[in-house]
């Protein structure tokens, strides 16, 4: 049996908009963990992993404390703690170990749908309610644009309503929540999606091995998921534009067939998306029989 710390900790959002696809991907990663259960740390049963259960806002700080080794977190809750933190410890306590194919949104300013947009000016002295007033300033800063801070920790869409703001500067994905509150998005302010964090501290070589294989596990799930396997029967005459048709595909597989000279097998993985299109002009240059199936798994 191993000791406590021998076991790479990862905190994971408990309930919210990170947490279905943080479980995903462990899970993907062939991590066998039942989440089900109700409890704070849960324990993996074919690697020495253990995954904690936190609220995201909390997940920075238990990585600098070193409570966990990793963290799943947006970058957006990074990037505002690292500018509020940057004067005090003049560089980043936390680094990002790799980028996540989740969580994807931006933080923008909205303003109430009955005005007109005239710039960044529009801005000047006006109050903007948000959560994330350091990355708010940070970008205003730069535009030399003074604005009074209405700071908010949650429905600050509502705050124009409210009479408490002129505009908001919130998380947004689809765009619902600020059209249901009659706001159109002016300015982005930051683009962010999920990413692994860990600490500055030094870990032990046993603890670095299975971070490593977690990170390439993780690289190859994304790496899947984006990729396509792709096989067609190709004239053998139109090989070469068939080849320029599929981008990111390398190296293809060529076989010969069973009972066609004319013709040859071609398997290749595409890491680019495979469009009706793309397969309408295939089939125009000769091609037939022609299959694209998602990939599960890849190691390079
Ligand atoms: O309870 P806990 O503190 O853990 O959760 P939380 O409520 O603070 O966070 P949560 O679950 O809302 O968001 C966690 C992370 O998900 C954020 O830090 C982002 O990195 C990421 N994320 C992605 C989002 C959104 N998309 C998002 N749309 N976080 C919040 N929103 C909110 C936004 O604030 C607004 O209220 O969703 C609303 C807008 O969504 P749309 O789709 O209507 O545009
Ligand atoms: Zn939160």
């Amino acid at each position: 049996m191993l000791k406590k710390n021998h076991r790479v900790r990862i905190a994971m959002q408990k309930s919210g908009r990170l947490s279905d696809d943080s479980k995903e991907l462990l899970t993907r990663c062939g991590i066998k963990i039942n989440l089900q259960q109700k409890g704070l740390i849960f324990f993996a049963e074919n690697m020495p992993i253990d995954v904690m259960y936190v609220r995201d806002d909390d997940i920075p700080g238990l990585v600098v404390e070193g409570v966990v080794d990793l963290g799943i977190v947006g970058k957006n809750v990074l990037k505002e703690i690292f500018l509020e933190q940057k004067e005090k410890f003049k560089k980043s306590l936390l680094k990002v170990l790799c980028n996540l194919d989740f969580g994807t949104c931006r933080l923008s300013l909205s303003i109430p749908l009955n005005i007109e947009y005239s710039g960044l000016d529009y801005f000047q002295n006006k109050r903007i309610a948000t959560s994330y007033p350091n990355l708010l300033k940070n970008f205003l800063d730069k535009k030399k644009i003074q604005f009074k801070l209405c700071s908010l920790n949650g429905s600050v869409e509502v705050a124009p309503r409210l009479n408490l703001a002129d505009a908001i500067c919130d998380l947004v994905s689809t765009g619902a929540t600020l059209k249901e509150n009659s706001l159109y998005e002016v300015e982005t302010v930051y683009v962010s999606s999920a990413c692994l964090i860990s600490g500055l501290q030094e870990i032990s070589i046993f603890k670095k091995n299975i971070i490593d294989k977690l990170i390439t596990r993780i690289q190859g799930v994304i790496k899947a998921k984006e990729s396509k396997y792709i096989m067609l029967h190709v004239p053998i005459s139109k090989l070469e534009e068939v080849t320029s048709l599929l981008h990111g595909a390398e190296n293809p597989t060529i076989l010969k067939l069973a009972n066609d000279q004319t013709k040859v097998a071609m398997h290749v993985v595409s890491s680019e998306t495979i469009f009706w299109e793309t397969m309408e002009k295939l089939k125009i240059l000769g091609a037939s029989s022609i299959l694209v199936l998602p990939i599960e798994k890849m190691m390079e």
